[in-house]
């Protein structure tokens, strides 16, 4: 259950190094790290603060769809990715705006800079949604997620569809050690806007279950960390659906997992609140997995204490 993820907030607080990262924000940080989640018993949606379902949803749906331009996420009203293909345009000799070097820290430090921010955000998002050439140059976040999980590319110029193979496998060969999906792809990693943080899953059938265990290189515990525990939830319901099966376990095996320091506050909130009961899921049936959209999922008894804010590190 939740206590899990609550057990593991602790532990980064109590044992956590302090570590300087990638983005200058400064995280407490521990090593190898091991979360199990019982999904038949309630789908993990954190509820001591309200996360949002929509949003992880209709990024896996985007993940699933193969698709890697922020364009699908904009038109689901989902601005989680919005950051990373901003950088990639205002780095670019075509931007002419205001300098926006480091936006991510100087927005949270200096309120005039926020507000330009803002504002070359918003015009950002809208010429993605509106002007199609734009939103192919730099609505691309490059060779993420869904280009590795559908169209991941051969060196005989050919593509492998890891979900398709993998989905085709639990179906032939349920018991096959092999059910594994990788996106982490050493020839691409330099040419992405984000090395993946969720490297590669592995699904695993037995009494009639599906199991998958994500193997995650580095977690944002705060902000990331519920997002990827549901989605990778739900991508089991999905997959399990799809296969005739029931759910098992979701296994979250975490590399570096990670409080920044400017989370601190929010966590502690957190953990002062006492967890509340998993809500269900449930997916329309006979559908394939391709087809899903967000009005087959629904979710219900979810009753979570408030949202929490936090700002994200780019
Ligand atoms: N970078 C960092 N620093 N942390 C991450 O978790 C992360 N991701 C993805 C890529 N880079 C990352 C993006 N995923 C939120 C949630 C997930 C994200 C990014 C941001 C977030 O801000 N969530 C808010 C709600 C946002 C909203 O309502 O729009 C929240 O309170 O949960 C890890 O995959």
């Amino acid at each position: 259950s939740e206590q899990q993820y609550v057990e593991l907030c602790r532990d980064v607080l109590e044992n956590g190094h302090k570590k300087e990262d990638r983005t200058g924000t400064g995280t407490l940080s521990v090593f190898g790290r091991q979360m199990r989640f019982n999904i038949a018993d309630g789908f993990p949606l954190l509820t001591t603060k309200r996360v949002p379902f929509k949003l992880i949803a209709s990024e896996m749906l985007w993940f699933l769809k193969g698709d890697t331009n922020i364009r699908y996420l904009l038109e689901s009203n989902n601005n989680i990715w919005n950051e990373w293909a901003f950088k990639r345009w205002v780095e670019s000799l075509d931007y002419t705006g205001p300098n926006m070097s480091d936006f991510g820290r100087r927005a949270l430090k200096d309120e005039a800079f926020a507000k330009d921010y803002n504002e070359q955000m918003k015009l950002f998002t809208q010429r993605v949604l509106k002007d199609d050439d734009f939103a192919s140059k730099y609505g691309e976040l490059g060779d993420v997620y869904g280009r590795q999980w559908r169209a991941w590319k051969t060196s005989q110029g050919e593509t492998i569809d890891q979900i398709a193979d993998v989905m085709e496998m639990i179906k032939k060969t349920p018991d096959s050690r092999r059910l594994i999906v990788s996106a982490w792809n050493p020839e691409d990693v330099p040419s992405m806007a984000l090395p993946p943080c969720h490297t590669m899953f592995q699904f695993y059938v037995a009494d009639g279950q599906l199991s998958c265990q994500l193997y995650q290189r580095s977690c944002d515990i705060f902000l990331g960390g519920p997002f990827n525990i549901a989605g990778y939830a739900l991508l089991t319901h999905l997959m399990a659906n799809e296969c005739g099966l029931g759910v098992g376990e979701f296994v979250h095996t975490i590399g570096d997992a990670h409080i920044y320091q400017n989370h601190v506050e929010q966590v502690k909130t957190q953990l002062a609140r006492e967890p509340k009961s998993l809500p269900e899921l449930t997916l329309t049936q006979g559908k394939s997995l391709f087809e899903m959209e967000l009005s087959d999922m629904t979710l219900t008894g979810y009753d979570p204490h408030p949202a929490i804010k936090a700002p994200v590190a780019v």
